[in-house]
């Protein structure tokens, strides 16, 4: 609540104890939500992941949608911005000695597996009078995650033993993010570019894209990964990674 009340963009910071899902809230009702408002929740019945994905809900984690409305913005910034908030939770976790990295385009890894993930969905038609809801889901203090996703999936606690303050980790990110936002707006992503390499589990690596086999060779200007197969390059836009609703 301090924070919120301090912050000149995040004023708004609605706490629900359960909801299908953040994402799906924010989109329900963004017209009366101002700006830059915070929706948590500390339970998801139906939390989403891209593409009709799952995200199953992890006790005591944070389950959270930003919502933008995109008069600040224009569309090619917002491709990026994902990439961008992503880079910001790494950042942040990192500051609290967490070893953690991000997984092309917005996955954090902690040892191997997951244990963040966001989701942006752009709504609205007409640019400018559309907005950009940015869920993020982290997994912190539950010791375990459920059996179907353990190979994949875990915890700040799982791998550190340690227990994390969700609020301070709340204000933590949206802080930063607040700080850092004028720098995006202003020089894109490329501002950002060096230390998402730097921290980006990608590089020199093979990945599969939609079935195909490449291998990552860089990240571009605007956080599109360059790729290479068969000796041509690819560029993948992380805008193939938004949904539209
Ligand atoms: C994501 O999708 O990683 C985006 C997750 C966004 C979740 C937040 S929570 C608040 C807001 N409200 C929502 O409804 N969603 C957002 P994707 O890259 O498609 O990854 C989904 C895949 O991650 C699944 O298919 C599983 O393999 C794995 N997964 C599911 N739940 C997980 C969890 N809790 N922790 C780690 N991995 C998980």
């Amino acid at each position: 609540k301090d924070y919120i009340q301090s912050s000149n963009l995040f004023k708004e910071f609605i706490y629900l104890d359960e909801i299908d899902s953040t994402n799906t809230y924010v989109k329900q009702n963004q017209q009366h939500l101002e700006n830059a408002t915070v929706v948590y929740t500390e339970r998801q019945t139906q939390g989403r992941g891209r593409l009709l994905r799952k995200w199953v809900d992890i006790e005591k984690g944070i389950k959270m949608s930003i919502l933008l409305k995109l008069i600040l913005f224009d569309l090619e910034k917002i491709v990026p911005l994902t990439l961008f908030t992503g880079l910001i939770i790494n950042r942040v976790l990192r500051k609290y000695g967490v070893n953690s990295f991000i997984k092309w385009s917005n996955d954090i890894y902690l040892n191997g597996k997951k244990v963040c993930g966001i989701l942006s969905e752009l709504s609205g038609e007409v640019e400018g009078l559309g907005s950009i809801i940015i869920g993020i889901g982290i997994n912190v203090n539950a010791e375990s995650v459920p059996e179907d996703i353990k190979d994949i999936a875990t915890t700040l606690k799982t791998e550190t033993s340690q227990d994390f303050d969700r609020t301070r980790l709340i204000i933590d990110i949206l802080s930063e993010f607040e700080r850092e936002l004028p720098n995006f707006d202003n020089y894109g992503f490329s501002y950002f570019r060096d230390e998402y390499k730097s921290f980006c589990l990608n590089f020199g690596k093979e990945i599969l894209i939609n079935g195909e086999r490449m291998l990552c060779r860089d990240i571009g200007e605007n956080g599109e990964l360059v790729c290479e197969k068969d000796g041509e390059i690819i560029e993948i836009s992380s805008g193939e990674v938004l949904m539209r609703f």
